[in-house]
């Protein structure tokens, strides 16, 4: 079994609630309240802004053979933000002054303090999750939705074949660095394995709630 289905199948109890979240069961539906889709599509604008530095502080330490493909995801991910801000214009969603959630906040933190405080293999294996969690969330809004749906271009985005492409190529390049880590390193892949599998389901549910910050909801 590879790195990638050894680690998978060990948090499957995480993924299959990730799946089976009613933020991508009502996206999928056409029920989803639109103020509801709303929060998601601002707090994972400030996300995607902050996987850019992610993606950029990956760099000094990539392989060469990485560097390339590292690169190129920059582009794609301000072609994002512009699909964001192209859906919000479309659907009167307000992009400005986002303030993150906690939980945004805190998954953003982890992002930036894995690229710079952990080694290459470890932050990887968060780039990974984070984008296969996407796909795999997507695919299951895809087996549904209504193909004319206003947030379908989002849908499109994240199970696009390009994007299946990049997810096979991180699992397999994510596969090669498990096989070249030591003991301590292969323990600290999973354990980010895991941590990032666990904001990934805090993140749908903080869009599904419109959590903010405790105690302070009124400041999000
Ligand atoms: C992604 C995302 C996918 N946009 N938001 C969250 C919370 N997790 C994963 O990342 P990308 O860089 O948009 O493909």
């Amino acid at each position: 079994m590879s790195f990638c289905e050894e680690q998978l199948a060990r948090v499957r109890p995480v993924w299959e609630r990730i799946l089976d979240h009613r933020f991508l069961k009502e996206t999928r539906d056409g029920t989803i309240a639109d103020q509801t889709f709303a929060t998601w599509m601002r707090q994972d604008y400030l996300f995607v802004e902050a996987a850019i530095p992610f993606i950029a502080a990956l760099m000094p330490k990539a392989p060469t053979a990485h560097r390339r493909a590292l690169g190129e995801v920059l582009p794609v991910l301000e072609r994002e933000l512009e699909l964001f801000r192209e859906r919000a214009a479309a659907t009167g969603v307000e992009l400005e002054d986002l303030k993150p959630s906690f939980v945004n906040h805190a998954y953003v933190q982890f992002l930036l303090a894995s690229a710079f405080t952990r080694s290459y293999a470890e932050a990887f294996t968060v780039l990974y999750v984070l984008e296969k969690a996407y796909y795999d969330s997507w695919m299951a809004v895809r087996e549904g939705i209504d193909r004319g749906s206003t947030w379908y271009p989002f849908v499109e985005n994240w199970t696009s074949d390009a994007f299946k492409a990049w997810v096979e190529f991180l699992a397999a390049n994510l596969d090669a660095l498990a096989a070249d880590a030591g003991v301590t390193e292969r323990e600290g892949m999973a354990e980010l394995f895991e941590l990032t599998a666990k904001y990934e389901l805090a993140f749908w549910e903080m869009a599904a709630t419109g959590a903010g910050w405790p105690c302070l909801e009124e400041e999000t």
